[in-house]
């Protein structure tokens, strides 16, 4: 059961959980200064962004000028994150031609545009196939009460408290025999009222998608939030109690 439960992990660690390569502003040429430039920025993110996790640069001169961002889950070793990113990179390359993409491990993200993202704030939250998988629950009104209690808790962490770096786990008891297991993480280029607007949004998506699933996840270029009955992440994560519902 545990080989079984760390192969499937293994399996989900390598796909990537979504890309999208945007269809709104054409692709680039082949062998064109903007796609010589991507593969140059694509090299360089993993190495300059695996000891901090976050990082954001841009390489070449307008309108060939690309501009990179990337962000690994904020439990994730240097090491691991680094591996993520340079996956990251060969499969964004390898995936898309357009001049605006991004795409999404479990552990890692990667995203490029012709235009600086950074001073762009766009929620669109995505539902990786993943969610679909997660198997349901028997009580789901108050099962995501419970997740929204946590994901609220966790989200005004990230967002405002500037130690977290917008990173921030916890974990909820449920049931007798039942924990779930959360976490939710900001790119570090949007401010803290826009990483809680961001995070509020994905638990709209999250209720929508996963709220009787056992487990979900949102991603979207600002930020994520997931949940799950085992503890997924790398993370010392501290317990949060449940208000006594008699009190509500
Ligand atoms: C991004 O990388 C550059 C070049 O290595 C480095 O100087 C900068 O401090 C990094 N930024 C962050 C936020 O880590
Ligand atoms: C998890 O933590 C252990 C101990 O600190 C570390 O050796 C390992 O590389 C970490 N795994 C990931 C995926 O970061
Ligand atoms: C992108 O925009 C941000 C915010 O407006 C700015 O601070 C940053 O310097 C810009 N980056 C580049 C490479 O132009
Ligand atoms: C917890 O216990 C309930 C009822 O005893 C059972 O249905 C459920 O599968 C258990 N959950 C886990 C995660 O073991
Ligand atoms: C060119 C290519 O491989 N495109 C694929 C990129 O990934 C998305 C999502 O997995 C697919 O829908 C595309 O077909």
């Amino acid at each position: 059961m545990i080989l079984l439960l760390s192969e499937l992990f293994a399996l989900v660690v390598a796909d990537p959980l979504f890309t999208i390569c945007s269809t709104n502003y054409g692709n680039y040429d082949l062998g064109s200064p903007f796609e010589n430039n991507l593969k140059h920025l694509l090299e360089t993110l993993p190495s300059i962004t695996s000891s901090t996790g976050y990082n954001n640069t841009a390489i070449g001169k307008t309108p060939d000028k690309v501009h990179g961002q990337a962000l690994c889950r904020g439990d994730v070793s240097s090491s691991a994150c680094q591996t993520c990113l340079r996956d990251a990179s060969q499969e964004i390359l390898k995936n898309c031609t357009s001049t605006d993409a991004i795409i999404w491990y479990e552990r890692c993200q990667i995203q490029y545009s012709f235009q600086n993202m950074t001073s762009l704030y766009v929620y669109a939250g995505k539902y990786p196939d993943l969610d679909s998988h997660e198997k349901s629950v028997s009580d789901p009104v108050h099962f995501f009460d419970t997740v929204k209690f946590l994901i609220d808790k966790l989200s005004n962490e990230a967002a405002f408290d500037p130690s977290k770096l917008m990173f921030a786990t916890g974990e909820i008891k449920f049931s007798r025999n039942e924990t779930i297991y959360g976490h939710v993480q900001c790119t570090r280029d949007v401010r803290a009222d826009e990483c809680q607007k961001c995070l509020t949004s994905a638990l709209i998506d999250l209720k929508g998608c996963c709220s009787s699933h056992q487990g979900g996840i949102i991603v979207s270029r600002n930020c994520n939030v997931r949940f799950g009955l085992y503890k997924y992440y790398n993370a010392s994560s501290y317990l949060i109690t449940f208000p006594n519902p008699k009190g509500e």
